[in-house]
């Protein structure tokens, strides 16, 4: 895949409708700071098109990419930010399970798990949500720059199991400080634009 153009087309709050797109969409969805605007940067080849904080809470929308004019790159608002109310993580949720539910053209959820971290009861919660509604997510087992070559496999092994994911689901590191993985992504994404299942 080459990234011809990038705009930020769509941008929607608690209370918009969501677009009803023609172009095919690929979502990414994770906790707070697991570096889904990070993926979408490096994906786009921009620095920081996609805004970056070192505080969480900071994608509080659904953010769509238009990307070449071909495809859409969904940011989706990050869950599991302590620091807000329990009324604020609701809607989030809610504005998570409408997407989920009403984009005809979503191919594949992307979902990011801290490559150090076992992944927790709302990744479990996010995992099986995207399974319930029919899709195979694809794992991204972010920040792998932070970890040695050496602990790689152990960790991914550790999200296998406590996502309980079947042999079928492929999990990718990724670094968007190296680009580790990026090129995997992409051959995903095209298989899925050529109508190939993963
Ligand atoms: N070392 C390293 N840091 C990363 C990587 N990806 C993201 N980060 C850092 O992690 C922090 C959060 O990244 P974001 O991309 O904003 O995370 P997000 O998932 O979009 O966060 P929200 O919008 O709050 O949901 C930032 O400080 C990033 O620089 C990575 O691959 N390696
Ligand atoms: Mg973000």
């Amino acid at each position: 895949m080459i990234i011809k153009s990038v705009n930020l087309e769509t941008v929607c709050g608690i209370t918009s409708t969501l677009p009803q797109n023609t172009m095919p969409e690929f979502a990414f969805a994770g906790k707070s700071n697991v570096g889904k605007s990070s993926l979408i940067n490096a994906l786009m080849n921009r620095k920081s098109y996609a805004r970056i904080s070192a505080q969480p809470g900071k994608t509080q929308t659904i953010n769509y990419y238009n990307i070449n004019g071909e495809l859409y790159f969904v940011d989706l608002p990050g869950y599991g930010y302590a620091k807000v109310s329990q009324e604020t993580k609701a809607k989030w949720g809610k504005m998570i399970e409408n997407y989920l539910h009403t984009s005809a053209q979503l191919k594949c959820v992307f979902l990011l798990i801290d490559i150090r971290h076992e992944p927790s009861a709302n990744d479990r919660d996010m995992y099986d949500w995207i399974v319930y509604n029919g899709f195979h997510p694809l794992i991204i087992a972010t920040k792998a720059d932070k970890i040695n070559r050496s602990q790689l496999s152990k960790q991914v092994k550790l999200i296998r199991t406590a996502l309980d994911l079947d042999a079928g689901t492929t999990v990718i590191p990724f670094s968007a400080e190296t680009k580790q993985g990026r090129d995997d992504i992409y051959a995903r994404i095209d298989q899925l634009l050529s109508g190939t299942d993963l």
